[in-house]
């Protein structure tokens, strides 16, 4: 199959119809492709200036999470607090979750994207609401040109609800990702309290305010690229997320867009991990954190990896910044809704949408 999928021609390869569940995935012929097919070539004027961007270094800032249960605990959430204030994007060190968690996460990670289309055993969808479900680019149907990238996409919690549902192969992904889902989501409520206290609120008050959080991974897989400056393995976007908790797998391409307009590439040391503010966080701090665009840059080198945690409040929930954060300084900025509201908007936008939250602002 994949050899004729390489003699089409590149407008082939954009528009034929699946003939099987995996025609779809980029990580199934990348390896044997000598050009970017013209379907993930991006507009000149939409190509990224990739030697305009600022190597890593102090504006993304690294927090020590280890004082975060003792009498150094305000020093945390004071860290905590500036980083989302400023950068929006921030690491984190001493999280609690071992070194050899996350490097077994990363491990079966690769071995899902190498095992045959066969073996992988997951239902391909370009549907947001099928999960777990095995895809590529960002959202095929709302895209003109696609991303560099096939991801999974795995429901986190309750575990022992959604664990059944995951891919059996190879026999150690469930145990791998079930270890490092529930590490991160202790992180979670860590980071949700210092978020919340923050913002002058009781530690629990964002949490209780959201409603029980969901989780959900995605296991994105960007394959080496023959002309990475054409294209893309995300174009720039912003999280519908309360907030987004990333393993990277030390290969360089997450760039964060500052305040002051640089794309700053961000470049965690080993064990630490990415955090960044969502819109439901700007939402809920009424502006006072806010939301930051992000994309992921693919090379000619290496494949790379990279494994976002997405929490978010439950569908059902009514996202509202509390009374203590509006007064005449800060009036309200955003229409109260509910998350299904949003997740309907910002999957129907598809990554062209990059500042859904702009859609709820009064
Ligand atoms: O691959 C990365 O570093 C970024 C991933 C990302 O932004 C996403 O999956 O939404």
């Amino acid at each position: 199959m994949h050899y004729s999928l390489l003699q089409q021609s590149a407008e082939d390869f954009a528009m034929a119809a699946p003939p099987s569940p995996n025609f779809h995935l980029l990580s199934d012929v990348a390896s044997q492709l000598t050009a970017v097919p013209s379907c993930y070539v991006r507009r000149p004027s939409d190509r990224l200036d990739l030697a305009a961007v600022t190597a890593p270094g102090a504006a993304i800032p690294v927090i020590d999470l280890a004082g975060a249960d003792g009498p150094d605990r305000h020093k945390v959430v004071a860290a905590v607090g500036m980083a989302c204030q400023t950068a929006g994007f921030f690491l984190v060190k001493n999280h609690g979750i071992s070194e050899e968690v996350m490097a077994n996460m990363l491990n079966v990670s690769r071995e899902f994207f190498r095992l045959p289309p066969s073996d992988r055993r997951v239902t391909y969808s370009d549907d947001p609401a099928t999960n777990p479900r095995l895809s590529t680019s960002f959202y095929p149907a709302a895209e003109d040109v696609r991303c560099w990238r096939d991801y999974l996409r795995l429901p986190c919690h309750p575990l022992d609800d959604v664990l059944p549902q995951w891919p059996p192969n190879p026999p150690s992904f469930r145990p791998a990702a079930a270890e490092y889902a529930a590490g991160v989501r202790r992180l979670a409520h860590l980071l949700l309290g210092a978020i919340s206290e923050s913002l002058g609120l009781e530690k629990t008050f964002m949490e209780r305010a959201l409603g029980p959080l969901d989780q959900a991974m995605a296991v994105n897989y960007y394959p080496r690229c023959p002309q990475p400056e054409l294209t893309c393995g995300l174009p720039e976007h912003k999280d519908f997320t309360v907030i987004t908790v990333l393993l990277p797998d030390g290969v360089p391409g997450l760039q964060v867009l500052l305040r002051d307009g640089r794309w700053v590439a961000v470049e965690p040391a080993a064990g630490e991990l990415v955090v960044n503010v969502g819109d439901q966080v700007e939402a809920f701090s009424n502006g006072r954190y806010q939301s930051v665009l992000h994309r992921a840059v693919v090379n000619n080198e290496t494949e790379r990896i990279s494994l976002p945690m997405f929490f978010l409040p439950p569908m059902e929930a009514v996202v509202k910044s509390p009374e203590k954060l509006i007064d005449d300084e800060h009036p309200r900025l955003f229409r109260s809704y509910r998350l299904a509201e949003f997740y309907e908007k910002f999957w129907n936008g598809g990554l062209r949408t990059q500042t859904c939250l702009d859609l709820f602002k009064y």
